[in-house]
């Protein structure tokens, strides 16, 4: 049987013998993760007909994101975990160990179902039923297959929920896992009435004058490497503050650098809290860079076309130059 299938006959067990989940998404929440977790918050409510599952997710999400999703009824902690009878992990495993629910599940006389829906690697829950689908483009994909499993006729709005996740992260069908299978898929959200504008609105197209002004400090400095292909730029605290941007808006000045045609990788480093340098990387599939190899270098992580470090100090200029000291 394929694998999906089968996995998606145990998940389909598994939800006969639970009554008050707790869905639990990664800090920082993406589009993938928070799509993920109200369309499957939306079908838990719909086969177990009742409302308002806890979708626990410690930070909160920005505005951006909000005007995707009811950012509202999300939950940045639990009260009392025994009061559920299943864990849902959507979009990263990994968050079983990082919120320490090990430790916390140790505790209780009676043990939650552990269920994990992710596309990433690495993120394995030992004892749980794992749907790890490394191929999928997003977690938003896996839930869609899943509710085509069971038949499950979504609305509309589920049917935005699962776009944005399929849409961003595959950062707008630009990325190396836009798959034919997740065209497919956004093909099918959209005659369900699903918009893409919807999405490229909320989180690629609205940026704030204050943040293009930051973006423009920083590509005015931007240099380029001949010999490394490396294009690099600083920002520092006081260019976040002058132009009223917050530190948010950097994120997206290392996506524009790496766009110059000569560039193999790109680095933007920026003054963080006292006394700390943030750098971040990014690179394209076809540039053939590990980006990640280089943040371990510095005690870093990530993954193959984005990653990042940080380095203590802060960042001056001295005549054309840069420096951390
Ligand atoms: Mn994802």
């Amino acid at each position: 049987m394929d694998y999906l299938v089968e996995k998606f006959e145990s998940l389909d067990q598994a939800l006969r013998d639970i009554s008050s989940p707790l869905l639990i998404i990664h800090p920082k929440p993406d589009a993938d993760a928070l799509g993920g977790a109200f369309a499957f918050s939306d079908y838990l409510s719909c086969r177990l007909g009742k409302n308002d599952f806890v979708i626990l997710s410690v930070d909160i999400p920005g505005q951006a994101l909000s005007s995707l999703f009811p950012v509202g009824r999300l939950s940045s902690s639990v009260h009392n975990i025994e009061d559920h009878d299943a864990l849902i992990f959507l979009d990263r495993g990994d968050v079983f160990y990082k919120l320490e629910f090990d430790k916390k599940i140790e505790l209780l006389k009676k043990q939650p179902k552990i269920i994990n829906i992710d596309h990433h690697p690495h993120t394995f829950i030992p004892h749980a039923l794992n749907i790890i689908d490394t191929k999928a483009s997003a977690t938003t994909e896996i839930i869609y297959r899943f509710f085509e499993y069971v038949r499950y006729d979504f609305n509309a709005k589920i049917a935005q929920y699962l776009l944005s996740g399929i849409y961003t992260d595959t950062g707008g069908f630009r990325h190396n896992n836009t798959s034919p299978e997740a065209l497919e898929i956004s093909g099918a959200l959209l005659r369900k009435g699903a918009s893409i504008t919807k999405v490229n609105r909320a989180l690629f197209t609205n940026k704030s004058l204050n943040t293009l002004r930051l973006w423009g400090i920083a590509l005015e400095r931007a240099k380029i490497n001949i010999r490394t292909g490396m294009a690099v730029s600083f920002i520092t605290k006081e260019d976040v503050k002058r132009c009223g941007a917050t530190t948010e808006d950097i994120s997206g000045i290392s996506e524009i650098l790496n766009t110059i045609s000569d560039s193999k990788f790109s680095l933007i480093l920026s003054e963080r809290e006292k006394n700390k340098v943030k750098a971040s990387l990014r690179s394209d599939e076809y540039k053939k860079v590990d980006v990640s190899k280089i943040a371990r270098q510095f005690r870093g992580g990530g993954h193959k076309l984005a990653s990042g470090f940080e380095i203590k100090g802060h960042l001056r200029q001295i005549g054309d130059n840069w420096i951390i000291e």
